[in-house]
C-alpha cells in the first residue's frame, strides 16, 4: 500500500521542484510540441496523467474531460447530484446551466459524455466559460481554410478565438472544427484562453485532485474504471478492501449494521453480501433471502461504505444455469439502488465445473450486464471468470465490451500461489482490469491453515498493482478463514474473539 501511494503520489502530485510536471510522464518529452503546455497544465493541477505514468498526449479527449478540465479552470463549483450517473455527472449539469453547451451539443448520457469532443464545441465551451466577453469578426473566417465545414451556430465563439489567438488553426489553416482534440491539443487551447484571460493565478494545491486508498462513498463519490485501474469520482485511483459476508442466508447475524461498521473502524471500505444460489437455504429454493441481501446492503451504506451484491454460484457451476433468475434478480436490484454510487454488482461467484468464457460466461456476462445497464447506465459490475474465478487472464484475451467492468480473481493462500500471480499478471498486461472479491488465509476448501505469510507475500502484490479485495468471511463457522471464532458476538470485538486470519485481516486493513 506505502510504495502504491508514494508510487502515484510521485507521479500526481510531488514533482520534485525544479522538475517540470511534464517531464514525470513518461510520453512527454521535452522537446514535444506541447510539452510546456502539458507541463504547465498538469504543474497546476488542471488535469492529470494515468496511473502508469503516461499522459497519452495524441488520445482524442472527451467531452467530459474537456468540460471538467474547463470547469476547473474556471473555477466552477463541482457539487449538486448529476442527472447522469457519470464521474462528470454534476460538472456536466453544471456546465450546461452556466450556457456553456446546449442540450443536444452533449445529450445527457454516459456515451455522449465519454466521446470525444468536437473541435468547434470545444472551442465554444472554452470561450463561453474563460472569455464570455470576446467578439469577433466576421473577418476571421478568411483564416479558416475550411471554414465551409463550420457550423453556423459556432461562428461567434470560433471568431472571437481566432481574434485572440485561442485558435491558430494548423499548418495549412484549417480548423477541422467536426473533428476531435487530441489531449496535448487541449491542453494548448486552454492555456492560451488562461494567458489570455489574465487567469493565470494557479488553483490552490488542496483542489488538485489527490490519490485516496481509503475513504467512504461521501469521500470518493462514484466509482469508475480508467484502464485497468479502479478509479473514484474525481478519477483517481482508489483501493476497496473489506470483509465479505459467508452465505448472508446462514450467517445474517454478522452481516447486522453494527458488525459492518467494525470493519469499517478498522479501515475496510467496501463489504461484500455473499448470496449463495443453489446451496441449501440459497436464494432459488428460498429466495426471501433477498430481504436479507437488501438489509445488509443498506447496513453497509449507512456505514458510508461500498457494498458488493454477489450472485454467489458455486455448486451451479455454470452461470448460464439460472440466467432468467440472475437477470430478474439484478434488474430488481439495480431498480432500488440505481444512482446509489455505493453499489457494485458481481454477478457469478465462481463459475466451475464445464463452465468456459466464451461459452457460458462471456454470454451470461453480456445478458445480465445488459439487463442491469438498462437501468443503471455506470455501476461498476464484477465478472467472474472460469475455473472458479482464476482465468482473469483468458477474459482478458475475449474481453467484454462495456465499460466499468472489472473481471474477479479469488485466491486461497494456502492454495494458489505463483502460477496464479502470473494470470493476474498477463490480464493487467491486456488491459483487463482485476477485482481480487474473494481471498481467503485458508486453503480452497476454507479451511486448513492459515498462510499468513502467503497472504501477506499476495495482499501486497495486489495493493502494488492497485487491485482491490474483499476477506472470506465475517462469520464465526468454525472454519480457519472465518474471521471470528465460534461464538463470537456480533460486535464488541476483542482479540480473542477473532481467528488468527481475522486478526491478520484486521491489521491489514489497519494499515494506510
Ligand atoms: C465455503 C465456506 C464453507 C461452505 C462452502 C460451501 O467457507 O463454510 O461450507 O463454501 O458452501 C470459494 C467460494 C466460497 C467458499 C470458499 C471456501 O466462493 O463459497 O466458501 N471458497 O471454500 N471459492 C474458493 C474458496
Amino acid at each position: 500500500m506505502k510504495r502504491l501511494v508514494m508510487l502515484l503520489l510521485g507521479l500526481l502530485l510531488l514533482i520534485p521542484a525544479g522538475v517540470p510536471a511534464g517531464a514525470a510522464y513518461n510520453d512527454v518529452h521535452e522537446g514535444d510540441w506541447y510539452f510546456d503546455d502539458v507541463t504547465e497544465m498538469s504543474g497546476l493541477a488542471l488535469l492529470n496523467g494515468y496511473p502508469d505514468g503516461s499522459f497519452q498526449p495524441g488520445r482524442e479527449i472527451t467531452a467530459s474531460e474537456f468540460v471538467s478540465i474547463v470547469s476547473r479552470c474556471a473555477g466552477l463549483h463541482e457539487s449538486g447530484v448529476g442527472e447522469v450517473r457519470h464521474w462528470a455527472g454534476a460538472v456536466m449539469v453544471n456546465a450546461r446551466s452556466q450556457g456553456w453547451y446546449d442540450y443536444d451539443e452533449i445529450l445527457p448520457n454516459v456515451q455522449s459524455f465519454d466521446a470525444p469532443i468536437a473541435r468547434q464545441l470545444a472551442v465554444k465551451i472554452l470561450m463561453r466559460a474563460l472569455l464570455p466577453d470576446v467578439r469577433g469578426d466576421y473577418e476571421e473566417s478568411k483564416q479558416i481554410a475550411d471554414f465551409d465545414g463550420l457550423s453556423g451556430r459556432y461562428y461567434d465563439s470560433t471568431f472571437a478565438a481566432y481574434a485572440v489567438g485561442v485558435l491558430r488553426g494548423n499548418a495549412d489553416g484549417s480548423m477541422k472544427p467536426t473533428q476531435g482534440l487530441s489531449r496535448a491539443e487541449a491542453c494548448a487551447l486552454i492555456v492560451r484562453a488562461r494567458a489570455v484571460s489574465g487567469s493565470g493565478a494557479p488553483l490552490r494545491a488542496e483542489e488538485a485532485s489527490t490519490v485516496t486508498v481509503r475513504g467512504g462513498v461521501s469521500e470518493n463519490g462514484a466509482l469508475q474504471v480508467i484502464g485497468t485501474q479502479l478509479c473514484n469520482e474525481a478519477g483517481d485511483p482508489i483501493l476497496l478492501r473489506g470483509m465479505s459476508s459467508h452465505g448472508i442466508a446462514w450467517f445474517p447475524q454478522f452481516s447486522c449494521d453494527a458488525s459492518i461498521a467494525e470493519t469499517a473502524k478498522w479501515g475496510a471500505n467496501v463489504y461484500r453480501v455473499a448470496m449463495y444460489t443453489s446451496e441449501y437455504g440459497g436464494y432459488l429454493t428460498n429466495p426471501s433471502v433477498k430481504n436479507t441481501v437488501i438489509d445488509a446492503v443498506n447496513a453497509a451504506i449507512s456505514n458510508d461504505m461500498y457494498v458488493i451484491i454477489d450472485w454467489h454460484i458455486l455448486s451451479d457451476g455454470d452461470p448460464k444455469t439460472h440466467q432468467e433468475e440472475s437477470v430478474a434478480f439484478f434488474t430488481e436490484m439495480a431498480n432500488r439502488y440505481c444512482g446509489n454510487p455505493a453499489v457494485l454488482y458481481e454477478i457469478c461467484n465462481e463459475p466451475n465445473g464445464g463452465a468456459t468464457w466464451s461459452d457460458s460466461v462471456k454470454p451470461y456476462a453480456e445478458t445480465v450486464i445488459g439487463a442491469i445497464r438498462a437501468v443503471d447506465p455506470a455501476a461498476i459490475v464484477l465478472v467472474g471468470t472460469p475455473t472458479w474465478s482464476q482465468d482473469v487472464d483468458i477474459a482478458a484475451r475475449d474481453p467484454l465490451s462495456f465499460e466499468n467492468v472489472m473481471y474477479t480473481l479469488h485466491f486461497y493462500a494456502g492454495t494458489h500461489g505463483a502460477p496464479l500471480l502470473q494470470k493476474l499478471d498477463a490480464a493487467l498486461e491486456l488491459g483487463a482490469p482485476v477485482f481480487v472479491s474473494e481471498w481467503g488465509a485458508s486453503q480452497a476448501d476454507g479451511s486448513g491453515g492459515v498462510y499468513l505469510d502467503a497472504s501477506a507475500d499476495w495482499l501486497n502484490a495486489l495493493e502494488e498493482r492497485g487491485i482491490s479485495w474483499v476477506n472470506w468471511s465475517l462469520c464465526d463457522k468454525n472454519e480457519s478463514s472465518a474471521a471470528l471464532i465460534p461464538g463470537a458476538p456480533v460486535s464488541g470485538w476483542q482479540t480473542e474473539h477473532l481467528s488468527a486470519s481475522g486478526q491478520f485481516v484486521k491489521s491489514r486493513l489497519e494499515q494506510e
